[in-house]
């Protein structure tokens, strides 16, 4: 017998059938982030970083992608070594815009010809996001609720094209463009008119959204935070600001790991949002004491994140992306490292013996609901994971080490 045939057994004496879970599994995409591979910098100009908003990478671990091809051929091995079905989440500062700078509120459908192309060819749908930050009019701390027209107008203008244009990349792929859209205003120091500042974001969206897209071409999410660094008093889109304008009008919410309490769970949210809404949008992040981006890991956090997905049974209205942007490590590995983690934990979700903790919880037996759970956690999962590497043709998990060293030495190493 091999191990999984072990594995396999062994799940089904609780009535788990990890054949039709594999199958499952590799269809559920995970939206892979555009910028774990050059630190947020973006390519509107050459030597673009981020800059501001709340946001940081920290490190300068050599082989960063400076140009767009060199991010794509990165994303290509990265596609090598996950499991599964994919997308890509495009950032609107990742636009090719030649030689000539284009400004936020100038960006347009042809921009993004290249990775359409690109993504097609490669078999990943995209998503989508405004660029409220590493930029001179988001230097004050506010954007769409700046009280400074000619500012407000300016976000209004980008975040009304991002829309376009996602719908436009959309109707290329026959599949939703999801457009995330998170802004950093906020202030360092308590602020005495927080109501002002929340209309004017209202009043921005309202103009924003008055425009209408298919549901089929593109659909808005809107990300809620807490705090950032440089708005740790005041963030105008904070959770109820987003919840009560998301479900008043029909958008979706997207909820970032790393935007709450350090304490605070954010699996437990889930139930509460999806009974009301058939949409979500995750940011799956590791903030460590803050919003820190940390690359994702099979932990306990993300572990719960997706058991809730599943016990959920509203999978398929959840649209899973990653958040996180490591720059003291080789960023290839860090992508490989967080795509898999998310993966692995959808796969432990799925394996859990959810029948038989329900009848235990219904029955008011609650040790043997906590046994099961404590069962569950030594049951060889591993196994199951590797046969889901092998038959989507990518490395088991002590190849990577090497497969990454490797494309350190050969791709990497040539760019600096
Ligand atoms: C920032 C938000 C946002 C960004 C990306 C780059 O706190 O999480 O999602 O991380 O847009
Ligand atoms: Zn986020």
């Amino acid at each position: 017998m091999t191990n999984y045939e072990i594995a396999r057994e062994e799940y089904a004496r609780y009535g788990v059938n990890t054949e039709t879970i594999l199958e499952e599994l590799s269809l559920v995409p995970i939206a892979i982030h555009c910028w774990q591979g050059d630190d947020v910098g973006g390519f509107e100009r050459p030597g673009s970083t981020l800059g501001g908003g709340g946001i940081q990478t920290t490190g300068n671990y050599p082989g960063k992608a400076k140009t767009i091809e060199e991010l794509r051929q990165d994303l290509e091995k990265v596609l090598t070594m996950v499991p599964g079905n994919h997308r890509l989440n495009l950032h609107a500062s990742y636009g090719e815009f030649g030689s000539t700078f284009i400004d936020r509120d100038q960006i347009e459908e042809k921009h993004f010809q290249g990775w359409v192309d690109w993504a097609k060819k490669v078999n990943l749908p995209i998503d989508f996001n405004g660029t409220f930050f590493s930029h001179p009019y988001a230097d004050e701390g506010y954007t769409l609720a700046s009280k400074d027209e000619k500012i407000r107008r300016f976000w209004i203008e980008h975040t009304k094209r991002c829309r376009r244009i996602a719908a436009w990349i959309g109707r290329q792929q026959n599949s939703p463009c999801i457009l995330d859209t998170w802004i950093p205003d906020g202030a360092k120091n308590l602020t005495v008119d927080k109501f002002g500042y929340r209309s004017i974001l209202k009043e921005s969206l309202d103009e924003i959204f008055a425009i209408d897209y298919p549901r089929s071409e593109m659909r808005d999410a809107l990300e809620t935070k807490l705090f950032g660094i440089g708005s740790e008093a005041f963030v105008v889109g904070s959770h109820e600001f987003y919840m009560n304008y998301a479900a008043r009008n029909n958008k979706m919410l997207c909820i970032d790991m790393g935007h709450f309490h350090p304490e605070e769970d954010i699996s437990d949210k889930l139930s509460a949002i999806l009974l009301f809404d058939d949409e979500i949008l995750l940011h799956i992040s590791r903030p460590m004491r803050w919003d820190s981006d940390h690359v994702v890991l099979f932990n306990d956090k993300v572990k719960m994140v997706a058991e809730e997905v599943v016990r959920s049974g509203k999978i398929d209205g959840v649209h899973i992306g990653l958040d996180f942007f490591d720059a003291s490590i080789n960023r290839i590995g860090a992508w490989v490292t967080g795509v898999r983690a998310m993966r692995k934990a959808l796969l432990f979700a799925m394996l859990q013996p959810l029948n038989l903790l329900l009848r235990y919880e219904e029955t008011d037996n609650g040790y043997a609901k906590m046994a099961m759970l404590e069962q569950q956690n030594i049951l060889p999962f591993g196994f199951v994971w590797d046969e889901f590497c092998r038959r989507n043709n990518v490395p088991l998990e002590s190849e990577l080490i090497g497969l990454i060293g490797e494309y350190e030495k050969q791709i990497l190493g040539e760019r600096e």
